[in-house]
């Protein structure tokens, strides 16, 4: 395909601790990034994202008494998933996949860095209010459509494409360059969610 202009590639959390080896491995998650690679090439404008958790971040079930990985608990903007320790800064973990091959990314933004805030989505904060900054970067660089695609699926692709999709970018979730943690419910949900939303799924393989 020919991307526009005002198109962009959305890398989500591309990173050690999402793939298999890692703290949070993803089934699979490194098997995508020769297709993010190549699809990388095809798109003037790339802009990575990278989970970023302080130590005793709240999204870790280890900051929480008797709470264990991979259940809910209630925090104070609403339930919030508990994970294994993650994406520690600056850690190996946190550091992108070695593999990943975008060298002309023009911004690599940083979220989940407030210990009482986790962030899924690219845009907005778990408190649906708190914002990354993202929405004003593309505005002003007059970027208005963008392809999604990373780790993990139900989870940071999910929130990213729906919150860019309210806040008025058009958002194409790329199926095939994705991976879902995959938690009881969680890929249905949300295919329900992006369909009711009205976002398009495609195949990278198609977009090449
Ligand atoms: C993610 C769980 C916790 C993701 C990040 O990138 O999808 N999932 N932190
Ligand atoms: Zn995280």
């Amino acid at each position: 395909m020919t991307s526009l202009p005002t198109d962009a590639l959305l890398v989500i959390d591309m990173q050690n601790d999402f793939c298999p080896g890692g703290s949070l491995a993803v089934e699979q998650g490194d098997a995508i990034v020769p297709l993010i690679n190549k699809l990388g090439g095809q798109f003037e404008h790339v802009i990575l994202t990278q989970d970023w958790h302080p130590q005793s971040h709240i999204s870790f079930a280890s900051a929480h008494a008797d709470k264990q990985p991979y259940t809910v608990t209630e925090v104070a903007y609403g339930p919030q998933t508990l994970w294994p320790d993650h994406c520690l800064q600056g850690s190996h973990g946190a550091a992108l996949h070695p593999a990943l091959d975008l060298p002309h990314a023009e911004l690599l933004l940083r979220k989940g860095f407030r210990r009482e805030i986790d962030s899924y989505s690219a845009f907005l904060e778990n408190d649906h209010s708190t914002p990354t900054g993202l929405a004003g970067y593309l505005r002003e660089r007059g970027l208005k459509r963008l392809f999604l695609c990373g780790l993990a699926y139900d989870f940071c692709v999910r929130f990213s494409a729906i919150d860019g999709t309210a806040l008025g970018f058009e958002c194409v979730v790329i199926e095939d360059a994705s991976r879902a943690v995959g938690l009881p419910g969680s890929v249905d949900a949300t295919n329900q969610a992006l369909a009711d939303a009205g976002i398009r799924r495609d195949l990278g393989s198609q977009l090449l």
